[in-house]
């Protein structure tokens, strides 16, 4: 008892010892707690599907649809990076994706991170980060705005070409160490409600031939800075979207570098988003 007295006695009165052990709980405890805490969740190492394209195309509206079944909320301009959690049916049973949310639902299933990111220009780094960040990323859906993409196709192409070539890169990295697992893009053509928006097959063409051009232009760039084409290295090799030296670009080429391109319209407005969705199912 007077062991006890005494020991109360010592940490009640103030003195340097004590003050210091003191100080030192308040500070570690916290980090600790968060180690622990950011150590031990689940979430690092779900699968991911990366949202991106140019703003106003329809990403945030798609993510809170699939997240809400709802088509109907009102979306602002993003200025960050936002996930949810999702899940797949994975026993091949018809599964729609209104259920997408729900983590009780019948038969086995499988969740998945889906990644929104902004579309302003000077926002895109973080975007463009994600597809080599070592999280397992799964697929990419490109979505843009097909009721616009006449006025749009240059920034639309310009995009998605920095898109495709970072997923190239991603795979050209593979041949000397460890081959990373092939990421496919879907291009979500969005907005089929309106009447001025494009077929996909038009969709299709149409970037393919502005990414051709944009393409020509950028290599251009190359042989103004004093070289040749046939004196390119591979490290000019590598800044080639597409088979190398080939006069047209079409998504086919992707294929060499194991990146499949589907291009796929829908509609979040009307909700007629199915088809990305089973996109999504098959990726994760
Ligand atoms: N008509 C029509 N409008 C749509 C459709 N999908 C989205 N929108 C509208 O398009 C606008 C932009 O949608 P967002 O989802 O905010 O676009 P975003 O791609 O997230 O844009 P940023 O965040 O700026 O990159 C909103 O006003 C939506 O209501 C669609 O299928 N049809
Ligand atoms: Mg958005």
């Amino acid at each position: 008892m007077d062991d006890l007295k005494h020991y109360l006695e010592y940490i009640l009165t103030p003195s340097t010892p004590v003050f210091v052990v003191g100080a030192l709980i308040v500070l570690l405890v916290p980090i600790l707690v968060h180690f622990y805490i950011s150590s031990a969740t689940p979430y690092t190492n779900l699968p991911s599907i990366l949202l991106i394209g140019p703003p106003g195309a329809g990403k945030t509206s798609l993510l809170t649809l699939l997240e809400r079944g709802d088509n109907a909320v009102p979306t602002h301009t993003s200025q960050i990076t936002q996930s949810v959690e999702l899940t797949v049916s994975t026993d091949g049973g018809i599964q729609s994706f209104r259920d997408a949310a729900r983590d009780d639902a019948p038969g086995s299933h499988k969740k998945f991170m889906l990644v929104d990111t902004p579309g302003h220009g000077k926002l895109r780094e973080s975007a463009m980060a994600k597809i080599n960040a070592n999280d397992p990323l799964k697929g990419v859906v490109f979505v843009l705005d097909a009721s616009a993409l006449d006025e749009n196709l240059q920034a639309t192409a310009n995009y998605l070409f920095d898109v495709l070539l970072a997923l190239q890169k991603r795979m050209g990295v593979g041949k000397t160490s460890k081959a990373p697992h092939a990421v496919h893009l879907l291009l979500a053509a969005n907005k089929a409600d309106l009447f001025t928006a494009l077929p996909a097959s038009l969709v299709k063409s149409n970037l393919e031939a502005e990414l051709g051009r944009i393409r020509q232009s950028r290599s251009k760039g190359l042989k103004a800075s004093g070289v040749a084409v046939g004196e390119m290295d591979d490290e000019d090799n590598e800044d080639w979207l597409g088979e190398y030296g080939a006069e047209k670009f079409a998504f086919s080429q992707m294929r060499e570098f194991d990146v499949e391109v589907d291009v796929v319209g829908g509609s979040v407005l009307e909700g007629k988003v199915d088809k990305w969705w089973d996109w999504i199912s098959e990726r994760v």
